[in-house]
């Protein structure tokens, strides 16, 4: 068991291993115009011409963090996608489609963790390699910080957690392999806590596989790598799945968890589903849910710009009705939204893209956020 840091320590580490919101894709150009949009807007014009982002954003982690019940975090990571990759685009495009209709959320941005977009997880490296990253990142080969994303982010959420246990994160991907380390934080965080909760996933597929050509950590894996964490396996409840090689009832015999697939819930109408999960969570005695949404999720007309968009999908209203009917029955307190790939745009999709997907993000975003925000 490691010693806790205290919260100056932990801010420390923030400003070596995050960035300001939007930095953490390492570049000069590509899609600079959106970075200096949306920090104009966050931080004013003058900061951007005088060049002290950082010097604004390092001192309002002293100051506006504490203050803040939700905090925005980006994980610009695509390393454990693999069909098309493009989802470290999602936190710096979703967020300034957020800044620039919402001026008014609620929610502290905290930043992006650094992304070596080579690297996954430390536990995929050798000592060699750690060290040179280290020094690269972090300017010494000594300092014991992690330097690859799924396990930076790791540090951060359980850190995070036990500094403001009554804050919560929304955070935006990357593709689904950045929940891993974010949701089970919060599990582990929230059983330390004594709170009885549930994980509700998003998504058109199942994420199910134990290892994917030998990775146990990935957008395929992640789900079946975080059911050890949950209390039980009925604790996890999948919406919207449709494109699996096995059918539902082989996964839910393996798992022994409960699936919505699309169909059902067009067969059943949202409001029915969400009042059966309801049933079933309350039977559980849970109170609080973390949930994870994929964009492909919902149907490839409202999702396009992503890296597996699949047809037959939700509409936006579907999941915004399970929602609404979670938060009036339990609180939200974790939330992420997973694989915008906004530079992507599949030969098959016809609507306009990302502003299609962007637009549809941001009004789950918003939901969500707010849903946060609020003091039970
Ligand atoms: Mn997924």
């Amino acid at each position: 068991m490691s010693t806790i840091p205290s919260r100056n320590e932990f801010i420390s580490k923030i400003k070596l291993y995050m960035t300001p919101p939007g930095e953490g894709v390492f570049t000069v150009h590509a899609a600079s115009d959106k970075r200096i949009n949306l920090h104009k807007k966050m931080f004013g014009p003058d900061a951007v011409k005088e060049n002290i982002v950082r010097a604004i954003w390092e001192e309002s982690l002293d100051k506006t963090l504490p203050l803040s019940k939700c905090v925005i975090l980006g994980i610009p990571s695509d390393c454990g996608g693999g069909i098309q990759r493009g989802a470290n685009w999602g936190p710096l495009y979703l967020r300034e489609s957020l800044i620039n209709s919402r001026e008014d959320l609620r929610a502290y941005d905290i930043g992006d963790i650094r992304v070596v977009p080579q690297l996954l997880h430390d536990k995929y490296l050798n000592d060699e390699t750690i060290k040179k990253v280290r020094l690269a990142l972090f300017q010494s080969e000594t300092i014991s910080l992690p330097v690859s994303p799924l396990s930076i982010a790791y540090d951060f959420a359980q850190n995070f957690h036990q500094q403001f246990p009554s804050k919560s994160i929304f955070m935006i991907g990357g593709d689904h392999s950045v929940s891993y380390p974010m949701v089970r934080a919060y599990l582990e965080a929230k059983k330390a806590q004594g709170k009885k909760v549930a994980l509700i996933h998003f998504d058109a597929h199942t994420d199910l596989l134990e290892e994917r050509m030998g990775i146990d950590i990935c957008f395929g894996t992640w789900t079946s790598q975080i059911i050890p964490f949950l209390e039980s396996a009925s604790h996890l409840i999948q919406i919207g799945i449709r494109a699996s090689g096995k059918e539902r009832g082989h996964w839910e015999k393996k798992f022994g968890h409960v699936q919505y697939w699309a169909q059902e819930v067009f067969d059943l109408g949202p409001n029915m589903v969400a009042d059966e999960i309801v049933v079933h969570l309350k039977k559980l005695g849970v109170e609080e849910i973390y949930i994870s949404f994929d964009i492909d999720c919902l149907d490839q007309e409202y999702a396009g710009a992503t890296g597996t968009p699949e047809p037959g999908g939700l509409s936006p209203h579907e999941p915004m009705v399970i929602m609404q009917t979670l938060f009036e029955n339990f609180k939200i307190t974790g939330s992420d939204i997973v694989e915008i790939a906004p530079m992507v745009k599949p030969p098959q999709i016809k609507q306009i893209e990302p502003e299609t997907t962007l637009l549809v993000a941001n009004a789950l975003s918003t939901f969500l956020i707010q849903a946060m925000g609020i003091d039970h």
